[in-house]
């Protein structure tokens, strides 16, 4: 390395920034691949399985401080290895079903790898915790190279969001020493806000055996929603498609 310190120090923010990017990248990459889902879902089933996301890129303090906690570092290579959530996404789902839904449909997307699947929801943490983490290696195609760049993905409903996000607040305002009393209300909320899931899954399920049931030979024309676009479907367009299936 050069003498010169403010040579050293250019080098040092270029290796940094370098390090840091591709975190943003494999971001990107996961956000388009949400956003498909979720418009494919819309056009197809008329159903939005995705209320929001939310994505994250740790900050060079949050790493060191995370580290420390795992015992230190000697490379940037190790922190790569040791802090693998230096890029994280966060899908807030409306139902539990659609937890596992969103987790199968990334996991069988053939250029990411699954790397580990943590299931907060079947094995809750003691706390009351729940949520699905999935760990996965995003490919990030870069001008003169591929990475693979780690990325956790946290999967959790409303009620779920809303109980980490105080649970969150709450560890922090106490310094992480949370009076007795707190600790169990919390702990009861978690399990109130599940109770809640599993209800509104099942209404959920219901309702949607109606809407099955209750289709019609007079929604026949309809219209498609593309985009912002609405396209009337004509019954002599209807009628072709249907006679292509029958083989006519
Ligand atoms: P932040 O600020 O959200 O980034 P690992 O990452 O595997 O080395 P760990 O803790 O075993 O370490 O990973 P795990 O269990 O997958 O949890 C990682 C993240 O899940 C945490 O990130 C939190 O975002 C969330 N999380 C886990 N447990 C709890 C919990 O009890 N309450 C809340 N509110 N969130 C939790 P960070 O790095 O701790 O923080």
């Amino acid at each position: 390395m050069s003498d010169n310190p403010i040579q050293q120090l250019r080098m040092i923010k270029h290796r940094i920034t370098s390090f840091m990017m591709v975190y943003k990248f494999a971001l990107s990459e996961i956000e388009t691949r949400i956003e498909i889902l979720r418009e494919e879902f819309q056009l197809l089933h008329d159903y939005n399985p995705i209320e929001h996301t939310k994505s994250r890129l740790k900050t060079p303090e949050s790493i060191m401080k995370k580290l420390l906690r795992k015992g230190g570092a000697r490379s940037l290579t190790d922190i790569r290895e040791q802090i693998r959530d230096i890029a994280g996404i966060r899908i807030t789902c409306s139902f539990i079903s659609d937890i596992y839904k969103i987790s199968e449909l990334l996991q069988n997307q053939s250029d990411l790898r699954t790397i580990a699947v943590k299931d907060y929801i079947a094995n809750p943490k003691p706390n009351g915790y729940r949520s699905l983490h999935l760990l996965m290696a995003v490919p990030v195609f870069l001008s003169d190279r591929e990475e693979l760049v780690y990325a956790e993905i946290q999967i959790r409903t409303i009620a779920m969001d809303f109980w980490a996000s105080l649970e969150h607040k709450i560890f922090y305002k106490y310094n992480q020493s949370v009076p007795q009393h707190l600790l169990q209300e919390l702990k009861e909320a978690a399990d109130s806000a599940y109770a809640l899931d599993e209800k509104m899954e099942r209404l959920h399920t219901e309702i949607e055996e109606i809407k099955v049931n209750d289709y019609t030979d007079e929604d026949r024309e309809f219209d498609v929603l593309i985009g912002d676009h609405s396209l009337r479907v004509p019954a002599n367009l209807l009628k072709l498609i249907q006679q292509e299936d029958r083989g006519e």
